[in-house]
């Protein structure tokens, strides 16, 4: 899939420190890279509305970290999908009359619109779930044939005698160590989230699905020994991960909606078939971003659009710092004062730069590399700046290479073109 153009990221004098962000799955501050190079997965939209801020917010922190990665002089390999098909896609575009591949065309078109403004460094690999379906199937398949996945009868398939396929989350021992959640909360989230814990005939209520049997009216594709169908959602990442990574990886990122069942399943799914004890290093999720007290999105309807925002004249760096002004590990709400907030910083800064002279910016670029290096801190990478920019103001400065090195460091490690 084509993904979009990255923002040239200007050369800065020195390096970040190492890189350590927080493991969801142990809870500790761990590495983001162990050599030379960063694999990172990062789960991508499913394409079936527009771009609202809890994705910027997810997108933007793991673009801050390959920002940080580099300038701390590890390259990174960046792999993301699109969930271009499943059940919420098809359910809006029957509800709407489109064909669900013409809206997903048109909401990966706006995704790549805001990815591009908000200057978030494309995937290396951007890659849609169906273009990647065949690859899908021999994964299946081996599952089936190590016990790990087994038929569930499909009375409703398209074709007589026709079967779902499950995964047995009992195949895998380490199962639940990602979330470590309760069975009581797993089964919770998994009827909330896209499972189906009541389907009879399963061997667990967790059992994710991996192949559902073709249905008359929706799209389907050759499964070989499978029957026709079309792929879970879970298998899909564990896959694409895998086949263009390589696991271990060293980050699987999204947002903490995502803990469980995706990123638990999809690690289960992985781990079972490479016979390996770690899909993912680091587990890295992004607090949810709401609006009027609830998480912000698309099945609700509670959003606010990074588009919306961009067609009403909103400079999408006042709307990149405003998602910045927030620690990727919290929970927060939208609201006008951060937008407004946001709009006032960029302002700031502009002025600061202005003059083309500035006070000496050395010590404000170390900060702002220890504070990302440190799990991300954007929070305090943003003061370290507003620093600066405060005595710019106040005191003024003679040295026009202290306002471009600033300049620059804005630009390359938080992705803010002033
Ligand atoms: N296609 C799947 C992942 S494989 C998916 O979750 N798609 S999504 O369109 O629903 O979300 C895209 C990304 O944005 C995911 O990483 C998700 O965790 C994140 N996300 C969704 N809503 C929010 C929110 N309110 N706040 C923060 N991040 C969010
Ligand atoms: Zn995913």
């Amino acid at each position: 899939m084509k993904s979009w153009p990255s923002p040239s990221i200007p050369n800065l004098p020195g390096r970040a420190p190492r890189v350590l962000v927080r493991d969801t799955a142990t809870g500790s501050q761990l590495p983001a890279a162990q050599g030379d190079t960063a694999t990172v997965y990062v789960c991508g939209i499913t394409p079936y509305d527009a771009t609202h801020m809890g994705h910027a917010a997810t997108y933007v922190t793991f673009d801050l970290l390959g920002r940080v990665l580099r300038d701390s002089g590890v390259a990174v390999s960046f792999v993301q999908n699109i969930t271009d098909i499943d059940d919420p896609l098809l359910e809006r575009a029957a509800r709407d009359g489109l064909d669900w591949r013409d809206l997903a065309v048109r909401e990966i078109d706006l995704f790549r619109e805001d990815m591009q403004a908000l200057a978030v460094i494309a995937p290396d690999a951007y890659l849609g779930a169906v273009e990647c379906i065949p690859g899908f199937i021999a994964p299946i398949e081996a599952l089936v044939a190590r016990g790990a996945a087994y038929p569930v009868a499909a009375s409703d398939a398209r074709l007589e005698g026709a079967c779902d396929y499950y995964f047995d989350v009992t195949s895998d021992p380490t199962f639940g160590s990602v979330g470590h959640y309760d069975d009581a909360t797993m089964l919770a989230l998994s009827a909330e989230r896209g499972g189906d814990p009541d389907r009879a005939g399963k061997r667990g209520p967790l059992d994710p699905l991996l192949w559902r049997a073709a249905r008359i009216g929706e799209p389907e594709w050759d499964g070989a020994s499978l029957g026709p169908g079309r792929p879970g959602w879970h298998i899909e990442c564990a896959c694409i991960a895998m086949d263009r990574l390589g696991i271990p990886i060293d980050v699987q990122g999204g947002g903490s909606d995502l803990i469980f069942p995706h990123h638990e399943m999809s690690a289960s799914h992985a781990k079972v078939l490479a016979q390996e004890e770690t899909f993912a290093r680091a587990y890295v999720h992004q607090g949810m971003v709401g609006l009027d007290g609830e998480k912000m999105s698309k099945s609700k309807g509670n959003l606010v659009l990074v588009s919306a925002l961009r067609r009403s004249g909103t400079d999408p760096m006042a709307i990149r710092l405003a998602l910045l002004e927030h620690h990727h590990l919290d929970d927060w709400m939208w609201t006008d004062e951060v937008l407004e907030q946001g709009v006032q910083r960029l302002r700031r800064w502009r002025e600061a730069l202005a003059a083309g002279r500035g006070p000496d910016a050395d010590q404000t670029v170390r900060e702002i590399r220890v504070a990302l290096a440190e799990d991300l801190d954007s929070p305090r990478a943003l003061a370290a700046v507003d620093r600066w920019a405060c005595r710019a103001l106040r005191d003024g400065g003679t040295d026009p290479d202290a306002s471009r090195l600033l300049r620059s460091a804005v630009d390359a490690l938080l992705g803010i073109r002033l």
